[in-house]
C-alpha cells in the first residue's frame, strides 16, 4: 500500500509525456557527440540546445529526446554531409539515441596542388620569383619535415636589406615560389610556419621593417590594367609576420591578413582595403591559411586555421572597387616578403624568415593549373 502510493505520487509529479519512454525502457539519457572533418570549416548546433560546435561538441539529453543537428558552413566553405548515427546527406540530422556524428565541411571544389612529397621543386607547377636589389642568403628547396621524417615540405629562406642611401620608407625584398598558371586560381590554402626570423629597424627612420612569410596573389584590376604593371591591381593574402617595432615577446609572430589596391607598378605601395590581425603564432608553429576570392559576391575570404573567417567586401559600405578586369601582374605565390626600413646608418636593417610550406590546395576549376 505504501509502495503503490509512492508510484502514484511520482507519476502525478512527472510529465505524462515521459510515460511512454519509461514504459518501453528508454529512460536512460542519450549522449550526442559531434566531430568535424574536411578541408573547410563550419558550425553544428542542436535543437534542443546543448551543442554549439564551435567549441561545445557534445551534450547529454534526457531519454526520449529527439535531437536535431543543423550544420552551417563558414563563408567560403561548403557542408559536404553527415556520417555516423544513421545520418547522411546534407539535411538535418535527427537522432533519438546515443551517437557520434561526423560533419564534413570542405572548401568548394579544392584540390591538392602540391604537397612537396617528391623533390625537386616541380617546374611544371612553379617558377622561382625574386624581387629587390638587396636580397641575400636566399634558399628555396624541398626538405624532410623535421617533425615528420616521412613527410617533405618546402623551405624558403630569404634575408633582405633596406637601401642605405635614405632614412625614409622601405625597400621590398621578396623570394617566392609562384604558381605557373595563376590566372584561374581564385583560392589558395596552405600550411606554413616560420622557424626563425630577424626584423630590425632604423633609428633615423620611423617606418619599421616587416619580415614575413606569406601566401598572396594579384586577383583583378580595379581600373584599366596594363600588362606587367600592378597599378590598380587588387592583392590579397595572409602572412606570418614580425615587425621590427612589435611589442610581442621573442619568437612571436602575427598572422596578418590583407586586401589592398596597388598604387605603383611593383605594388611596393598600396591602399589597404581590408583584413587585419588573425592572432599570434610562435616560431615552429604550423598555421593553415586560406585566401579565397568570391568574385560573384565581390568579396575576399581570409582565414587562419578553423577560426571564423574574415570577410572583406569591397563593394559595400561606401566602398566600390570594380572587379571585372584581370590583373596587370599575373602573379600568385607562396614565399617570403620583406619590407625593410631604409637606413643611412649602420648596422643595416634586415628582414629575414626561414619558413616552411606544405599542403598547398587551390580551387578545383583552376584548369589547366599545370600544363
Ligand atoms: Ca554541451
Ligand atoms: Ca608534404
Amino acid at each position: 500500500m505504501k509502495r503503490f502510493s509512492l508510484v502514484v505520487l511520482l507519476c502525478w509529479l512527472c510529465s505524462w509525456s515521459l510515460m511512454p519512454s519509461i514504459l518501453v525502457g528508454q529512460s536512460l539519457a542519450i549522449t550526442v557527440m559531434v566531430v568535424k572533418d574536411g578541408t573547410g570549416t563550419g558550425t553544428v548546433t542542436s535543437n534542443p540546445a546543448g551543442i554549439n560546435c564551435g567549441g561545445d561538441c557534445n551534450q547529454q539529453f534526457p531519454g526520449g529526446t529527439t535531437v536535431t543537428l543543423t550544420a552551417t558552413p563558414s563563408a567560403g566553405s561548403v557542408f559536404a554531409g553527415w556520417s555516423g548515427g544513421g545520418c547522411s546527406g546534407t539535411g538535418a540530422c535527427v537522432l533519438s539515441t546515443t551517437a557520434t556524428v561526423t560533419a564534413t565541411f570542405n572548401l568548394p571544389g579544392s584540390t591538392t596542388y602540391d604537397n612537396f612529397q617528391l623533390g625537386p621543386i616541380n617546374p611544371n607547377k612553379w617558377h622561382g620569383d625574386q624581387f629587390g636589389n638587396e636580397v641575400y642568403e636566399a634558399n628555396r628547396t624541398i626538405i624532410l619535415d623535421p617533425l615528420n621524417p616521412s613527410g617533405r615540405v618546402l623551405r624558403i629562406l630569404n634575408l633582405a636589406y633596406g637601401a642605405n642611401n635614405s632614412d625614409f620608407g622601405q625597400s621590398l625584398g621578396a623570394f617566392r615560389l609562384a604558381f605557373k598558371k595563376p590566372e584561374t586560381i581564385t583560392a589558395i590554402r596552405a600550411d606554413m610556419q616560420v622557424r626563425s626570423y630577424k626584423s630590425t629597424g632604423c633609428l633615423g627612420n620611423p617606418t619599421p621593417t616587416t619580415a614575413s612569410a606569406q601566401v598572396f596573389g594579384f586577383f583583378f584590376n580595379a581600373g584599366t590594367p596594363s600588362s606587367g604593371s600592378a597599378i590598380d591591381d587588387v592583392i590579397a593574402g595572409v602572412q606570418l609576420r614580425r615587425d621590427s617595432d612589435s611589442p610581442d615577446g621573442p619568437g612571436v609572430l602575427r598572422v596578418h591578413s590583407f586586401v589592398a589596391q596597388c598604387s605603383d607598378a611593383d605594388c611596393v605601395n598600396s591602399t589597404f582595403l581590408g583584413g587585419g590581425d588573425l592572432g599570434t603564432a610562435t616560431t615552429g608553429q604550423w598555421v593553415t591559411v586560406l585566401v579565397r576570392w568570391e568574385k560573384g559576391l565581390h568579396r575576399f575570404i581570409l582565414q587562419r586555421d578553423t577560426q571564423t573567417p574574415l570577410i572583406v567586401s569591397y563593394q559595400s559600405g561606401g566602398l566600390f572597387v570594380a572587379d571585372t578586369a584581370g590583373p596587370g601582374m599575373k602573379h600568385k605565390s607562396i614565399g617570403s616578403n620583406h619590407f625593410v626600413a631604409n637606413c643611412t646608418a649602420a648596422p643595416r636593417p634586415v628582414g629575414n624568415v626561414d619558413a616552411l610550406f606544405d599542403n598547398v590546395f587551390i580551387n578545383l576549376n583552376a584548369v589547366p593549373a599545370v600544363p
